[in-house]
């Protein structure tokens, strides 16, 4: 299948990883990559050394295209920037926030920049800075989230800019990629099925939350200090919401959570730490390899579409 997504990228299938923090590290992005897909590292608040690291180990596991996922929210956002540039990656996402300011340095880098954007304002805006292709994430997604779902924002999105647009939120099969498809949409972005991938580092108790969750198992936490996370639902959720509805101030609140997407990824901690996911994890149910995972994606997506190219 191909669209101007799978060009623009030099990869064979309309598949982009989630650049997700902690998760996202050299193991999946390479796997997903080899699998024909577009890998993702995600910087999430990690040092630009470490994202240097990553990238090598990458690139010494695949030729195949991968980029970096750059969160804007991170005080060492300016440092990645500038290390995606110097390292010569071919793609750079962005999340939680406006890339404006190093995209002449991307793009006098030869790297294709692809905003994540929550709104039809922010995509006119990146189109205009000169991005090659912007990520519509509806508030299904897991983790930093705006307020539109999926479905109202991506043909929204589709009707105001020129250049190609990529689907995020509640996507994790082939339905999911052939509706993004029908709202306009040449790739979809897949976060919370890749971290049950089996060569997620994410640990097993994690993994194991997504598998076992319902449709109504996950929480948007942080929307009084307009930072909303939606996570799967444990005790810190329930402490968190509870303290954010008797008015706690943010720091009280931002307690909570230092080092719990850690404590998630790496120790396993599914009771204090932040079970980022989307709401689609009630439709993951065991763990398969990335290519299984794209594979089954791609069958199933091309057969709901007739298999043509967009
Ligand atoms: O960035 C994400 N998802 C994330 S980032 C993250 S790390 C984190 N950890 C703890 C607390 C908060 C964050 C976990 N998940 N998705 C992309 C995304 N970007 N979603 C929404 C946005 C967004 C929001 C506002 C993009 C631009 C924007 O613009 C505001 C502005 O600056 O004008």
């Amino acid at each position: 299948m191909k669209t101007r997504i799978t060009e623009l990228l030099g990869i064979e299938y309309p598949i982009i990883q989630g650049g997700m923090a902690w998760v996202a590290e050299h193991t999946l992005a390479a796997a997903v990559s080899e699998a024909g897909g577009l890998g993702l590292i995600g910087a999430g608040g990690a040092p630009a050394e470490f994202v240097e690291e990553q990238i090598r180990r990458v690139r010494e596991a695949t030729d195949k295209p991968f980029g970096v996922n750059i969160m804007l929210m991170n005080p060492q956002a300016d440092a990645i920037a500038q290390a995606a540039a110097r390292e010569g990656v071919k793609v750079v996402t962005t999340g939680a926030g406006n890339p404006g300011r190093y995209m002449a340095m991307w793009k006098a880098a030869g790297i294709k920049v692809i905003p994540v954007v929550a709104s039809v304002a922010m995509a006119k805006m990146m189109e205009r800075a000169g991005a090659d292709a912007v990520v519509a994430e509806g508030m299904e997604s897991g983790g930093h989230i705006g307020s539109l779902t999926t479905m109202a924002l991506v043909p929204q999105v589709v009707d105001v800019v020129s250049i190609p647009v990529v689907a995020a939120g509640g996507i994790a099969d082939g339905r999911g990629l052939a509706a993004a498809f029908m709202l306009g949409a040449e790739a979809v972005q897949i976060g919370t099925r890749f971290v049950t991938a089996r060569e997620s580092i994410a640990h097993e108790n994690y993994k194991n939350k997504i598998i076992g969750a319902k449709d109504i198992d996950s929480e948007v936490t942080g929307m009084s200090h307009g930072h909303p996370v939606r996570q799967i639902r444990n005790r810190m959720t329930r402490e968190y919401l509870r303290l954010e509805k008797e008015g706690a101030p943010f720091e009280e609140l931002e307690q909570l959570t230092l080092g719990a997407l850690r404590r998630a990824v790496e120790d396993g901690d599914v009771v204090n730490g932040t079970l980022m996911a989307g709401q689609i994890a009630g439709l993951v149910k065991e763990q398969r390899s990335c290519r299984e995972i794209i594979l089954e994606i791609m069958e199933q997506g091309e057969r709901l579409l007739g298999n043509r190219d967009v």
